[in-house]
């Protein structure tokens, strides 16, 4: 009995190693499998919820479920921040901003860890509504005034920006401003904030120790935070520099991102009310996208590739998305009544482009209890014809990427919601 139980182990662990080592993602509509989502308004009990009140209540629940069984649970801030300005000038992009390089030390219990944080300001408009935003590189990508540091902490790669080694350097300067057209921002009246994302957690999996992480020795358990919920609670601590200052209009803030980093700005959104927009790009499996649909990136293949972005829990839901208790429309629908941007890239279907759709348009009850205007599944936009609501999406012509197409979709809809 003891033999045919140990056989039958060793048969389903070498299934899963097969699976893992040859994992076959799917990019075919009709091999999607039948899947029941979980319905938005009901609780937990399976009644309806058909007030704002009953929704705010489950909200709490749901939330409280993403961060045990998906995120991880973020700790509450108790620590001290030091402000220190490294740099500032009155006349950049061409005399119309203000920029500065501030950085911001979080300390607590004899630890620190510093995020150095890039911002621009109109000058002409202030207090400015701001976008919030991690890049991948280092501040030093989207400018190139010599100003701007190079980041020393731990950096991911630099293959994708021609550089050859894994450094950060100098070389890179410069080399992400396409990707974020502050010129743009600044002439409708917007500032930027953004800060590199190593500087708050290192993207690698060391046990859940360094960055933010270090601050805090509470024992590892299956709900501790993972990368992104690290991310996404370094941008509530540069949100909490942002509403000390006069300049900026902390009620409109957008807290955007690409990516693994669009995971984080969603996450973000719903962990931090102070976020009153947020914007999703290319954020896939985990962020937008359904994980019931198993189009793509998979929920196994994120965990397997990515073991430190997620709790540990989340891995128990590697090939069982039906089991998983909450799917990303869930998400989405914390963030109502906020205005949320979702965009994909029409040649990006490792990140699930319909997926990301239907994340959107499946909170729309939820949308519609605040008498808010969402989108309905049925209304899979064609390539490069956005829809705006108070959800809006595109679809672009092209793959992954955050592109100015991208953004200028996104200060259009800032405008609509903000002037
Ligand atoms: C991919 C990952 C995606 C997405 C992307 C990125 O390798 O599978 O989920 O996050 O990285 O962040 O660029």
């Amino acid at each position: 009995m003891k033999q045919v139980f140990l056989l039958m182990i060793f048969v389903l662990h070498q299934g899963v190693q097969v699976y893992s080592q040859a994992f076959v993602p799917n990019y075919d509509e009709t091999n999607i499998p039948m899947y029941d989502l979980p319905k938005v308004l009901l609780n937990a009990d399976g009644s309806e919820i058909t007030t704002k009140a009953a929704w705010e209540k489950r909200k709490e629940e749901i939330l409280a479920v993403f961060a045990s069984q998906v995120y991880g649970e973020s700790p509450i801030w108790d620590g001290e921040m030091k402000v220190t300005e490294l740099s500032s000038n009155r006349t950049a992009i061409d005399g119309k901003a203000i920029q500065k390089e501030i950085k911001l030390t979080l300390q607590r219990d004899g630890k620190a860890v510093d995020l150095y944080v890039l911002i621009f300001l109109p000058r002409q408009q202030t207090p400015a509504p701001m976008f919030l935003g991690l890049n991948f590189y280092g501040n030093h990508t989207l400018t190139m005034d010599k100003a701007v540091l190079v980041p020393q902490s731990w950096m991911r790669n630099n293959a994708d920006l021609g550089v050859e080694n894994n450094l950060p350097s100098d070389k890179s300067r410069g080399a992400r401003m396409a990707n974020w057209p502050v010129g743009d921002m600044i002439e409708h009246g917007y500032g930027l904030a953004t800060l590199y994302y190593g500087d708050i957690d290192p993207d690698f999996d060391d046990g859940f120790k360094n960055g933010v992480h270090g601050l805090y020795d509470s024992p590892r358990t299956e709900s501790s935070w993972g990368s992104v919920a690290a991310w996404a609670w370094g941008l509530s601590r540069v949100m909490d520099y942002l509403t000390t200052l006069q300049e900026v209009d902390s009620e409109r803030v957008a807290v955007v991102g690409h990516s693994r980093l669009g995971k984080a700005a969603l996450w973000a959104g719903a962990i931090d009310s102070r976020f009153s927009m947020v914007i999703s790009n290319n954020s896939g499996c985990v962020g937008a996208a359904l994980s019931r649909r198993r189009y793509g990136e998979t929920v196994g293949r994120i965990n397997r590739s990515f073991p430190h972005w997620f709790a540990t829990r989340f891995i128990a839901y590697n090939e069982q998305e039906d089991k998983l208790p909450v799917d990303q429309h869930q998400l989405i629908a914390l963030l109502a009544p906020k205005p949320v941007y979702i965009a994909s890239g029409v040649d990006d279907q490792w990140a699930d482009p319909r997926g990301e759709f239907l994340g959107g348009a499946e909170a729309l009850p939820v949308y519609e209890l605040y008498g808010k205007r969402g989108l309905s599944p049925e209304e899979f936009p064609p390539v490069d014809r956005p829809l705006m609501r108070q959800i809006g999406y595109h679809i672009r012509s092209g793959g992954h990427g955050m592109l100015p197409y991208d953004w200028q979709q996104y200060l259009l809809f800032a405008n609509m919601h903000w002037k």
